[in-house]
C-alpha cells in the first residue's frame, strides 16, 4: 500500500484547490466502529424512513469496503456554500433553499474533487482512488464527522464551527495510507430549535429525520402527482428543499461566512420567485432558469406541483381553515450554545 504522501501534503493541496474543510480518516486496521453509523442507518430504513428513496437500501453504504476492496483512508472534503442573501417574508414568495440557489454543487465539488486525485496519482502511480460528492453509496456525514470537519447536528446535518452547516460534502476513497485525524466532538447540547422549528415534526428525535414528513424530500424526490395533506398544508411557502431546522440553529445564524465560490452566488431569480409565477412557469422558462442547476432534479411538473401546493395552503390560511403546526417559538439553547 502506497504511503508516499502524507496528511498535512494532502491538505495543504486541498486548500489550494479551493476546499474550505478538509480531514483524514483511515480505516486501517479495520474496527467494527467504521461500520458503528450503520447500526443508526439500518434503524432507519426498518422504520422506513427513507420513503421511496429505494437506493438508500444499497447495501455497500453498511461497509465501505464493499465501494473499494482496498481501502486504508477516506479524505473528507467540504466546500462552504453560504451566501448572505435573504429571502423577502411575503407569503406570495417562493422559498428555494441554499443548495438550489446557484450552479449544480455535484459538478463544483465534483470538479475540484477530481482535480485533487487527479493530483494524487500524479504523485504516484501506485495511488487509487474513488471519489464522490452526494454521488455514491457512501454517507457522507458520518465519515465527514469521524475526519473532525465538524458534528452532525440534531437536524442531522453537519455543522462545522467555522462555517456552521452550509457546506457541501465530498469525499476520496484511497489505497493510500495516511495518519488520522480526530473525530469532531458534538456541540448541539441542549438545544432543540431545529426540532422545535421544523413545520412537520420530522426530526423524530434527536439526529433522525423522517424523509415521509420532510419538506426537503417531497419537494425534492417525491414525483407523485399531488403532495400528502399533512406536507401541502404545512410547506410555507417552500418549493426546493427547505432550510428552516437550518435556518434557526445558532452555528449558522452567528458563524456562517459568505463563501468565495462564485458559482454559488445565486441566479438572480432564485431569491425572490413569487409562487405565482413558478406555479405557471413554462418548461422552457424552466430550463433556462436552472440552466446547470441542482434544481433540474426537481422535474418541470414537481415545481408547479409544489408552487400550486403553497398557493392553495396561503389561500386555505387565509380563509381560516388550516390548522398550523402548534409550537411554542423555539427556546433558547442553555447549553452547547456556540460561546467563542
Ligand atoms: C438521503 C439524503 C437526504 C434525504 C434524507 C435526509 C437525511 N437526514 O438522511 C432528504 C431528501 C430528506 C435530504 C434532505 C436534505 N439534504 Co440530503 N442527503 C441525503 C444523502 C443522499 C444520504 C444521507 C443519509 O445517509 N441518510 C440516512 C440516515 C440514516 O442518515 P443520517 O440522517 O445522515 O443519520 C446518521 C446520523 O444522524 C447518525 N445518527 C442517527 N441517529 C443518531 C443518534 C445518535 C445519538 C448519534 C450520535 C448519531 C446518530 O447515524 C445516522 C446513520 O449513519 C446525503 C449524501 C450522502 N451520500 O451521504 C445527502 C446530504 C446529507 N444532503 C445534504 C443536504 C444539503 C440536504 C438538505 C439541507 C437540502 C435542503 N436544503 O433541502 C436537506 C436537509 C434535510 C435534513 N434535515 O436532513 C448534504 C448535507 C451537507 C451537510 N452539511 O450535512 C448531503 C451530505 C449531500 C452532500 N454531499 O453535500 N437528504
Ligand atoms: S428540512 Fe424542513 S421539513 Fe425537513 S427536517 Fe428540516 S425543517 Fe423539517
Ligand atoms: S439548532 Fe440546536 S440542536 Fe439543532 S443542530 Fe443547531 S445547535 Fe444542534
Amino acid at each position: 500500500m502506497p504511503e508516499s504522501l502524507d496528511n498535512q501534503t494532502i491538505k495543504k493541496q486541498a486548500l489550494v484547490l479551493g476546499f474550505h474543510k478538509v480531514g483524514i480518516v483511515s480505516v486501517l486496521p479495520w474496527q467494527a466502529e467504521h461500520q458503528a453509523s450503520t447500526t443508526w442507518l439500518q434503524r432507519w430504513l426498518d422504520q422506513g424512513y427513507h420513503a421511496d428513496m429505494a437506493w438508500m437500501l444499497d447495501p455497500r453504504r453498511q461497509d465501505i469496503r464493499k465501494v473499494m476492496p482496498n481501502i486504508s483512508s477516506v479524505i473528507c472534503l467540504g466546500l462552504n456554500y453560504y451566501t448572505p442573501h435573504q429571502r423577502p417574508s411575503g407569503h406570495e414568495y417562493a422559498k428555494i433553499s441554499r443548495y438550489g440557489w446557484g450552479r449544480d454543487y455535484h459538478r463544483i465539488v465534483g470538479r475540484r474533487i477530481k482535480a485533487l486525485a487527479l493530483w494524487m496519482q500524479a504523485q504516484d502511480p501506485e495511488i487509487q482512488v474513488r471519489y464522490y460528492t452526494d454521488t455514491g453509496p457512501v454517507q457522507d456525514k458520518v465519515w465527514a464527522e469521524r475526519a473532525g470537519i465538524g458534528w452532525i447536528g440534531k437536524h442531522s446535518n453537519l455543522i462545522s464551527r467555522n462555517y456552521g452547516s452550509w457546506l457541501f460534502l465530498g469525499e476520496i476513497l484511497t489505497n493510500l495510507e495516511l495518519e488520522p485525524d480526530l473525530p469532531h466532538a458534538q456541540h448541539c447540547g441542549s438545544c432543540t430549535r431545529c426540532i422545535a422549528a421544523c413545520p412537520t415534526d420530522a426530526i423524530r428525535e434527536p439526529f433522525v429525520v423522517d424523509a415521509n414528513r420532510c419538506i426537503a424530500y417531497h419537494t425534492i424526490e417525491n414525483r407523485d402527482a399531488e403532495l400528502p395533506n399533512g406536507i401541502a398544508e404545512n410547506l410555507q411557502g417552500w418549493v426546493a428543499g427547505c432550510d428552516i431546522c437550518q435556518d434557526v440553529c445558532p452555528w449558522n445564524q452567528r458563524f456562517a461566512q459568505e463563501t468565495d465560490i462564485p458559482d454559488f452566488q445565486p441566479y438572480p431569480e432564485n431569491v425572490a420567485p413569487t409562487l405565482k409565477e413558478l406555479a405557471t412557469l413554462s418548461i422552457a422558462e424552466r430550463d433556462r432558469r436552472f440552466r446547470a442547476s441542482a434544481l433540474r432534479r426537481i422535474k418541470h411538473k414537481m415545481l408547479q406541483r409544489n408552487a400550486t401546493a403553497s398557493l392553495k395552503a396561503n389561500i386555505r390560511q387565509q380563509e381560516g381553515v388550516t390548522q398550523h403546526h402548534p409550537h411554542e417559538p423555539p427556546p433558547l439553547p442553555q447549553d452547547g450554545s456556540p460561546s467563542e
